[in-house]
């Protein structure tokens, strides 16, 4: 059987890597592409083992002679939107180009798609920010969008025009509305990777405290390797249809740091409100962690639960792993490959 040929924007990043791979065993040729700057960030296809497996192209999702350069070259069967300005904190300090890569790429993306391959079909990687300020306890497909960041409104735009362009030009497009999800793959900089190396660091006392924002935000927070597959699924349907897929629990920040000091026999205990809150290692009385405003939001999301029924109704897709199984996946491989 002919091989199915996919394209995955945003490779290195940690749904671009986890998605090669399960592309890869499942008999595809990957072509990956990411933005020029992000070549040096290629450590999660190495983990892998599938940096050499994998067809690299460049992508400036800013542009579009270069997407159209790639739907030219190549008869994409799957085309899977993963390239993002993804941190919700940067879209602050950098509205306009996350407005234009996060939002505006997905409309380059999908004009090549209806003017060069309107057969190939295609997948958006949709966001829970884009319920912000939530209007319903459980958010589900049909639940009402209140974004809350430039980040969160670029996704909204993306999310629209996959909708708009599904039902104006006929075309296999879908969005899958993911909320968090997490791996040893994701990156420093959000909150649960940030924790965890934090904490390493400072049980190996290669730094003395960790500083974050607001550890009373709550998500709903899977496992990124399972996530991936829910988007290949979507893309297998009859009909183009959106999903959200989610675990359905939602915990705080604060409770993901005590699963993870547990994981770590630290024994620890709170003290402190709000902005003086802190973390205490009660053997030696050591500060572990505080808080400091700066990784506050100019606007926060303080709370996300999905409801994933209908993915799991309709893709026989489930989440299996919880909090407690997550933060053990994560650990144990950051310990595994931390100096
Ligand atoms: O923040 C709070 C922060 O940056 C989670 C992205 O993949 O998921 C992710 O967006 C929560 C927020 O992820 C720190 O304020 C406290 O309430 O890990 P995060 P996110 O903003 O939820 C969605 C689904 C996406 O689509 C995004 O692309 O944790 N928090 N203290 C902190 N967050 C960070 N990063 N750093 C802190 O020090």
């Amino acid at each position: 059987m002919k091989k199915k040929i996919a394209l995955i924007t945003g490779i290195s990043g940690q749904d671009g890597a986890y998605l090669a791979d399960f592309l890869l065993k499942n008999n595809y040729i990957v072509v990956g592409c990411d933005r020029r700057s992000a070549r040096s960030t290629q450590w999660r296809l190495r983990r892998l083992n599938i940096e050499k497996k994998i067809i690299f192209e460049e992508l400036e999702l800013g542009e579009i002679f270069e997407a159209q350069r790639l739907f030219k070259k190549y008869k994409f069967d799957e085309v899977y939107n993963l390239a993002a300005q993804s941190f919700v904190g940067t879209s602050f300090s950098s509205p306009i180009n996350t407005v234009n890569t996060t939002g505006l790429g997905v409309l380059r993306i999908l004009e090549c798609v209806r003017n060069i391959s309107p057969k190939t079909k295609f997948y958006q990687a949709s966001s829970s920010e884009m319920y912000g300020d939530v209007l319903k306890k459980n958010q589900n497909e049909k639940t009402t969008f209140n974004p809350q960041s430039p980040y969160a409104v670029a996704k909204v735009l993306g999310h629209f025009l996959t909708v708009n362009y599904r039902n104006s030009y006929n075309i296999f497009a879908v969005s899958g509305i993911l909320f968090n999800h997490e791996s040893p793959f994701r990156g420093e900089e959000f909150v649960t990777r940030k924790i965890i190396i934090g904490l390493i660091n400072i049980l190996k006392k290669k730094q003395k405290y960790l500083e974050l924002g607001n550890i009373h935000a709550k998500r709903d927070w899977g496992y990124a390797k399972e996530y991936v597959e829910a988007m290949w699924k979507m893309l297998q349907k009859k009909k183009p249809t959106d999903y959200v897929i989610s675990t359905g629990k939602t915990y705080s920040v604060k409770q993901f740091i005590d699963e993870a000091t547990k994981y770590l026999n630290l024994k620890t205990k709170w003290i402190g409100k709000g902005i003086n809150q802190k973390l205490i290692n009660k053997e030696n009385n050591k500060l572990i962690i505080k808080i400091n405003k700066k990784f506050f939001r100019p606007t926060e999301v303080n709370y996300l639960k999905g409801d994933s029924s209908k993915a799991q109704r309709e893709l026989k897709w489930k989440p299996k792993t919880d909090l407690k199984k997550l933060v053990k996946i994560m650990i144990d491989e950051e310990l595994r490959f931390s100096k």
